[in-house]
């Protein structure tokens, strides 16, 4: 695989000297935040992640090669071009073959993540068991791809359009550890609280990067979830989110909006809804996991 992958030349030197690398996805810049706002954010993350001591390496297919580590002019292309298509696992050999252009959701970012050599990767938050999963089956690639990757995802949770409780049932039967940073909660996304409790803490991101360390050496393949809540001055509670999450769902089905296209829908819908609050909330949580899990890698490089 090595020759589909195309390095950045600050990710190359990066993995080359054993410095700490994050990776981030594209998804998130594509389809889950408006322009110009999504390349604002972007940047953003690279410029947290640099300063919080780890290389960022943004991830995304251009023209068919796995690039990790962007340039100024390819994060504008994902922020802008419509034609750029949401990317799951399963869409990545076919979009390197046509030699597309694809953004990676969280389980494509993984994939491609373990395949570069990079062990921690920030987003905002998870796919997840959808509501109404017991009829229409949609459980996001996300969850499965966290349970046979080796790589950290820093999440804010899964948000509140999905079914969180069966979400973490889902993580437990697929063996994916799910640690609360300095929370015993699970968080909603937009909101610290869930009701629903976790079963691990972990207060220091050292704790975290042993757990992996230990799992490798066991041969252990899954993934470790870190839930991260979003600092207290930008949640919005549950029950707010609640109302608006239950209109956009009736809307989506309505229109009959399903599979890869029903949460690009609901995010940008919640946007509209909240009249913004929650994209300056997706931000602020998006931004927080960058750091954790900046400090995350730098721990790891530290400890390896
Ligand atoms: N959560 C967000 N913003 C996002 C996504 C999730 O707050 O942009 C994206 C991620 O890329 C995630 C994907 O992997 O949505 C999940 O999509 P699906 O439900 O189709 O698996
Ligand atoms: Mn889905």
């Amino acid at each position: 695989m090595e020759n589909l992958i195309k390095y950045s030349t600050d990710v190359a030197a990066a993995l080359a000297s054993g410095k700490p690398v994050l990776a981030l996805e594209s998804t998130i810049i594509a389809h889950g935040m408006p322009y110009p706002q999504n390349l604002e954010f972007a940047r953003e993350a690279e410029a947290i992640a640099l300063a919080s001591g780890a290389e960022p390496a943004t991830i995304a297919i251009l023209g068919g090669k796995v690039c990790v580590g962007l340039e100024n002019a390819q994060l504008e292309k994902l922020a802008t071009d419509p034609t750029v298509g949401k990317v799951a696992t399963r869409e990545i050999g076919l979009t390197v073959a046509r030699k597309g252009n694809g953004a990676t959701t969280v389980s494509a970012t993984m994939s491609l993540a373990h395949a570069a050599g990079v062990k921690v990767f920030a987003t905002g938050g998870i796919g997840g068991v959808h509501r109404g999963a017991e009829e229409n089956f949609d459980v996001s690639a996300d969850l499965v791809e966290l349970s046979r990757t080796p790589v950290i995802v820093v999440s804010a949770g899964a948000k509140a359009i999905l079914d969180l409780p069966k979400t973490l049932e889902y993580l437990e039967t697929m063996s994916v550890p799910v640690i609360g940073y300095q929370t015993a909660e699970f968080p909603a996304f937009y909101s610290r609280n869930s009701g629903l409790m976790l079963s691990a803490t972990a207060n220091f991101p050292q704790k975290i990067a042993k757990a992996y360390l230990a799992q490798q050496e066991l041969g252990i393949s899954s993934g470790i979830l870190i839930a991260n809540p979003v600092p207290e001055e930008f949640d919005i509670p549950l029950e707010i989110m609640d109302r608006h999450i239950t209109k956009a769902l009736k809307e989506a089905q309505a229109k009959g909006i399903d599979g890869k296209e029903l949460t690009p829908f609901l995010l940008g819908r919640i946007v509209e809804l909240t009249k913004g609050e929650s994209l300056v909330t997706n931000r602020a949580l998006a931004l927080n996991n960058v750091k954790l899990g900046a400090e995350i890698a730098a721990s790891l490089a530290e400890q390896a």
